[in-house]
This record gives structure tokens, C-alpha cells and sequence, in this order.
């Protein structure tokens, strides 16, 4: 038989990498991967079961509208982070403000969940990948007493643990706590996820970009329409096109396959949304504090994502991240040219 390394075997192993205690790391995945193996459950089944395909009848606070398993998922990993102590908050894409737990021994948890419970919404009811999205932060305030704003407001080089589950052809969990990243495949037989993608790390150079073309004209900045065409264009000298396109629509299947084959993900400003559309604390942070841990890099075009101060729970930001290189190469085309305003 094949060693098997699990999850919490390999956390245990590595207790060391994280700077706090490491009996802390192990409760705080342990409730991520509960809820995760619960909506990944639901994930599987929502083909299936009709009641659960559709919209929930509500609006969340980006205007948008919820899907059933949206809501389930909120539901779950809120449910799992009250059960178990470690955190005292947590902010959700799914609910207008943070939840601040009223139980003392929450009160007492020192850390605080800024998640996306499940991204690609838009791709729920076609059997299409979709993801949880989470980033830990210690807390500002004292412990003892219930989370504040200012404990969800910090900038993402503060984030101690990040990561994404993905729900596609398997699921898996992929997290940092900034001593690299790490992948782990769901073992449906045996309940557990088992270490399949020890430390990953993302090529320096790739060839796929990904980004909305349909948005082409709507973009603010003329160097993305400018990269996007040099994408498209037979290289002269090779005879072929650089890059192909691959764009699924769901940032954490974008990301992961970018991730492992190396590539570019683009969501930049336009007209209609001209701070971008992906929230800069529970979309952006996370997978900038991974992909960085991965050698790769994330911007919004000027600043590097992980050092923007957030201002607002909800708040937009442009996002260019994956290989370094291909990074480089649309930033610096999008400096060279003034951003048009709609
Ligand atoms: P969501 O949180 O409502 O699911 O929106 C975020 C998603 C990302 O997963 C994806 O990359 C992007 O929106 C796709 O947007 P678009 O359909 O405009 O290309
Ligand atoms: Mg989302």
C-alpha cells in the first residue's frame, strides 16, 4: 500500500511552520474541512436534487442573486467556526455585515474568517466547478471581547492562513500559512483529504491568459485591450500565438488550473465596474497570499494586492495575478497607458 499522507498528519508534521500554536491551525482547518466535505456533499448532489438548483429569492449585498447552495454554504462554514472556539468572527460575501459571535468562548478565539463560501455562483447549476474562498487573520481587538470591524479591515500581508477548496472533477483543499502551499485531494472512500500537490509552485512563465473577453471593450485601461491583443497575435517570429485563452468563469477553477499549469488571470476595471468586480478580503487577499507563496505575484495594476489597507468589508479591486513574469509583462503595459474613466 502507498503512503498516505493526510491532512491533519501533515499538519501536525508541520506545526512548526506556523507561528502560533499549532494545536490552533489544526482547529481552525479541522472546521474547514467539515463544512467542506458538507457542501462538497451538496455540490455533488445539486444535479439531482432540484429543490436545491435556483435562486434563493434574495439579493445579497453586491446585488446579486443567491443560489440555494450559496446560502447552504454560508450557513455550514459559519456553523463550524462558532462549534469550535478559535474564531470570534467572521465575514461572509453572503451577508451585508461581519458576524461577531456572542458566545464568550468564541469571544475568547483569537482569530477572525473573512470567506467566500462559494465563488462561481454563476456556475452552480451547470455542473460547472465552483469554491470556498478563506482568509484568517488574528484578531486587533482584545480577546474576550467580540470582534470589531477593524479585525476584518487589515491588509493581506497580516494573513496567517489562506486558502481555497475547489468542487470539480474532486475536491480539493489548497492553503498557506506562508511556508509554501500545499494541496490536498479529497479521499471520497475514506472521508479524508490526503497530500496529492506537495509544495506548488507556479512557472515563472506560462501560456495561458484568462480573462472575461466579452468585457474587451468596457476595459478602463487601453494596455489590457493591448496585452489581450499581443495574446490573440501570431508571434513573427514563431510563427504561432503565445498564449491560449482559458476562462471558466470561476475564479478559484481559473486560479487553480493557472496555478498548476502557469498562466495569467485578469479581472480588471470597466466601465460598469471600475474598481474591478472581485472583493479585495475574501477573493483577492487569499489568493494573493497564495500565489505569492507559490512564487508567483498579484497586483491591481499598480499596487501590490496584499499591501492595499481595506476600507470597506466588500470593497472591489482590479485583480492581474499568476506567473510572475506574465504578471510583469500586463502591469507594465497598463502603466504605460492613463486610465480612461467611463
Ligand atoms: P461570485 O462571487 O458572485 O461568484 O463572483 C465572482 C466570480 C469569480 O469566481 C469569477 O472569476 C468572476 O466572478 C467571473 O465574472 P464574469 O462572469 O464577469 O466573468
Ligand atoms: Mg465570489
Amino acid at each position: 500500500m502507498s503512503k498516505i499522507t493526510t491532512l491533519d498528519q501533515f499538519i501536525v508534521k508541520k506545526q512548526a511552520d506556523f507561528a502560533f500554536a499549532g494545536g490552533e491551525l489544526s482547529q481552525l482547518l479541522s472546521s474547514i474541512q467539515l463544512a467542506s466535505k458538507i457542501v462538497s456533499r451538496e455540490v455533488n448532489k445539486a444535479g439531482l436534487a432540484h429543490h436545491i438548483l435556483g435562486s434563493a429569492g434574495k439579493e445579497n449585498v453586491q446585488g446579486e442573486d443567491q443560489q440555494n447552495l450559496d446560502v447552504f454554504a454560508d450557513d455550514q462554514f459559519i456553523a463550524a467556526f462558532k462549534a469550535q472556539g478559535e474564531v470570534c468572527g467572521v465575514a461572509s460575501e453572503e451577508n451585508d455585515h461581519f458576524i461577531a459571535f456572542d458566545e464568550e468562548t468564541c469571544q475568547n478565539g483569537k482569530y477572525v474568517i473573512l470567506i467566500d463560501p462559494l465563488d462561481g455562483s454563476s456556475n452552480i447549476d451547470v455542473n460547472v466547478s465552483i469554491g470556498t474562498i478563506f482568509s484568517i487573520y488574528r484578531r486587533i481587538t482584545p480577546v474576550g471581547t467580540k470582534a470589531q470591524k477593524e479585525d476584518f479591515l487589515q491588509p493581506g500581508i497580516r494573513q496567517v492562513v489562506a486558502g481555497y477548496v475547489i468542487y470539480g472533477s474532486s475536491t480539493m483543499l489548497v492553503y498557506t500559512t506562508g511556508a509554501g502551499v500545499n494541496g490536498f485531494t479529497f479521499d471520497l472512500s475514506i472521508g479524508v483529504f490526503c497530500l496529492s500537490h506537495p509544495n506548488m509552485q507556479i512557472p515563472v512563465q506560462g501560456k495561458i491568459y484568462s480573462v472575461n473577453e466579452g468585457n474587451f471593450h468596457a476595459f478602463t485601461n487601453e494596455g489590457v485591450r493591448e496585452y489581450i491583443r499581443w495574446c490573440q497575435s501570431v508571434n513573427p517570429n514563431e510563427g504561432k500565438k503565445p498564449y491560449t485563452a482559458r476562462y471558466i468563469g470561476s475564479l478559484v477553477a481559473d486560479f487553480h488550473r493557472n496555478l498548476i499549469k502557469g498562466g495569467v488571470y485578469l479581472y480588471p476595471a470597466t466601465q460598469n465596474a471600475p474598481e474591478g468586480k472581485l472583493r479585495l478580503n475574501y477573493e483577492c487577499n487569499p489568493m494573493a497570499f497564495l500565489i505569492e507563496q507559490a512564487g508567483g505575484k498579484a497586483t491591481d495594476g499598480k499596487r501590490r494586492i496584499m499591501e492595499i489597507t481595506p476600507g470597506e468589508l466588500h470593497e472591489r479591486v482590479p485583480l492581474i495575478i499568476g506567473s510572475k513574469e506574465m504578471v510583469e509583462d500586463v502591469e507594465n503595459r497598463m502603466n504605460q497607458h492613463a486610465e480612461v474613466s467611463a
